[in-house]
């Protein structure tokens, strides 16, 4: 499904343009560098913190409706190429611009054959992935405007109804499925791949061995929707276009083909011209005034991540769509700090890692995956209606541009081991509480999976990947979901208990589980929220 892109989005991809060339900070429709000279405001109706998929949503239906809104994104405005003409680096030659004031990179996949040879020594700058560690789990975030829709892999699936009323029960199912779902897959540019073409590329072959041997065992395979353009890969494949995600690209961005929120909903936020996003600008605290606006404190960086400057922002209403670990540390230490003393207790639960585990398995010789892979994942192993073990896994890529025999696998599993949040005033940050014992369960879901496939297939694990010889990836997460639960931590809508004009729209409201990867019922929800609160809650600017 292609977005249609309407006259607005055009205004606000032009916006977003003009702002990379000049490297502005503050990215608006009306002329971009009279946005960056304007005085610095310190009043909107509406403040959005952070640019990822709730965000998005709220800044677009904010700025439809008329209300004039700031978007507040720590990161940088991913559009303009540096010195190498690319705005990304490859997965294969990260450098500065790949990971959040780093020394080194740390992508997921620590080693090859043992061998330290996927990580590289980078300068410390505002790169596009964080790894924000915890002790025993590690979180993949995206960084900049966009948020995760800049690094993740574009797998757009929608939830199992039944499950997502098992773990969202007081949300109306026919609502969602009817009217939200589809809405945020047309809004994002979800496209299927054509079969055809799949099952000749030799793009695709490590995901037809990994097809045949899951097959072999009697399981499923579905093929998962993306926002990754498959049109355009195709003509990637055809040499007519440049390559993205056939040159490697994906955690640390892609150049081309990915239609990520700066070229969805965001551009179609600016251009309604109502909407400004400011850059490197990190909410550090937020308390309310004697008028009931929200003061948010924010420290603005510049590139070497110096502080350029801390100022306050006031608004009516307040859309944290900071995801997960994000939206969490601010209403928590906003409540701990006793600067919104009545926040629910819930803030700061229901934590989970969506079942996070990754695997990899070393096939026969004569089935070879291919030195060429496609950076996107476009089938899954679906075994979710397994009441005994429900997994779904999908079939990761592993482009190293030599046939290494590796089959890879991000496991999605139903781990009901949840984390909690605590504050900690040492650091002023939270802490997660999550002790590796916890992804035992996921561990053990996938171990049944797998250890199926490999004994059908007469195939072993791979040990040498993911450190200390584990064949199992279980201390990071790609997925995190949940601390801001909806209709624990906030009424069913989002709307924070205890704070009128405070509302939460991320990945956060989700209870730590989903069964499938999470980005477009984050979106929907996010779209079903903004419908409720533009047509319940009254106008933005009641004290302006
Ligand atoms: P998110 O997209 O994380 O955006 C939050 C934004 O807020 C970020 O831009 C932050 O920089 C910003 N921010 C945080 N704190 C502050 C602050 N204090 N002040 C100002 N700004 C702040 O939130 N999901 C899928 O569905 N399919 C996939 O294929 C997939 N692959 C993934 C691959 C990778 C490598 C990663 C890291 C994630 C992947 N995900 C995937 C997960 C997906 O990207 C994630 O669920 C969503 O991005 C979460 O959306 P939120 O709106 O919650």
């Amino acid at each position: 499904m292609t977005p249609h892109l309407t006259r607005r989005h055009l205004l606000g991809l032009g916006a977003l343009q003009t702002a990379a060339a000049l490297g502005l900070t503050r990215i608006g429709l009306t002329s971009a560098a009279a946005a960056e000279q304007a005085p610095t405001t310190d009043y909107a109706p509406a403040v959005v913190v952070g640019s990822g998929y709730g965000a998005a949503v709220a800044a677009l239906r904010l700025g439809q409706a008329g209300v004039r809104t700031v978007v507040v994104e720590m990161g940088r405005l991913w559009d303009t190429a540096g010195a190498d003409g690319k705005v990304f680096p490859s997965t294969g030659a990260p450098d500065q611009r790949s990971m959040w004031f780093r020394n080194r990179t740390e992508a997921p996949l620590a080693t090859f054959l043992w061998l330290d040879v996927v990580n590289r020594d980078i300068t410390p700058y505002p790169g596009v992935l964080d790894r924000v560690d915890f002790g025993d789990m590690s979180v993949y975030v995206g960084r900049g405007v966009g948020g995760g829709s800049l690094v993740n892999g574009g797998m757009a699936p929608t939830p199992r109804r039944s499950y997502f009323s098992e773990v969202l029960p007081e949300v109306d199912a026919d609502e969602m499925y009817g009217t939200y779902f589809p809405r945020a897959r047309q809004m994002l540019g979800v496209n299927d791949i054509d079969p055809a073409w799949f099952e000749s590329t030799e793009w695709y072959r490590f995901a037809r061995i990994s097809r045949k041997h899951a097959r072999n065992t009697g399981l499923r395979t579905t093929f998962v929707p993306n926002v990754y353009d498959f049109g355009y890969m195709k003509r990637e494949a055809a040499g007519q276009v440049p390559r993205s995600a056939l040159a490697g690209e994906v955690i640390y961005g892609n150049n081309h083909g990915k239609r990520s929120l700066d070229k969805s909903y965001l551009a179609a936020a600016l251009g309604t011209g109502n909407v400004t996003v400011e850059t490197l600008q990190r909410v550090v605290a937020v308390r309310r005034d004697t008028d009931g606006r929200y003061v948010l404190t924010l420290r603005g960086i510049d590139l070497a991540g110096r502080v350029v400057g801390i100022r306050e922002l006031a608004c009516n209403r307040l859309f944290l769509g900071a995801g997960s670990l994000g939206t969490t540390e601010i209403l928590l230490r906003a409540r701990e700090t006793g600067a919104l003393p009545d926040l629910s207790p819930a803030v700061g639960t229901g934590w989970g890692p969506n079942g996070n585990v990754m695997t990899a398995r070393a096939n026969h010789l004569w089935d070879t995956v291919g030195a060429r892979q496609a950076t996107m994942p476009a089938l899954g192993i679906d075994d979710w209606d397994n009441a005994a073990n429900p997994v779904f896994a999908e079939i990761a890529p592993l482009p190293m541009g030599i046939e290494h025999w590796v089959s890879m696998y991000l496991a999605i599993t139903k781990n009901p081991e949840r984390g909690t949040f605590t504050y900690d005033p040492a650091t002023d940050s939270a802490r997660l509480n999550w002790h590796i014992s916890q992804n035992q369960p996921a561990v053990a879901a996938a171990g049944q999976l797998f250890d199926r496939i490999n004994r059908c297939n007469v195939t072993i694990y791979r040990y040498d990947l993911f450190g200390d010889n584990k064949p199992f990836a279980d201390t990071f997460t790609y997925h995190p979901l949940g601390g801001c639960v909806l209709g624990r931590a906030t009424d069913l809508y989002g709307r924070a208990k205890g704070y009128p004009g405070l509302y939460v729209v991320d990945g956060s409201l989700v209870p730590g589980s989903l069964g499938v990867n999470p980005f477009v019922t984050i979106t929907a929800l996010a779209e079903r929220t903004m419908d409720r609160i533009l047509a319940e809650d009254g106008p933005a600017d009641r004290t302006r």
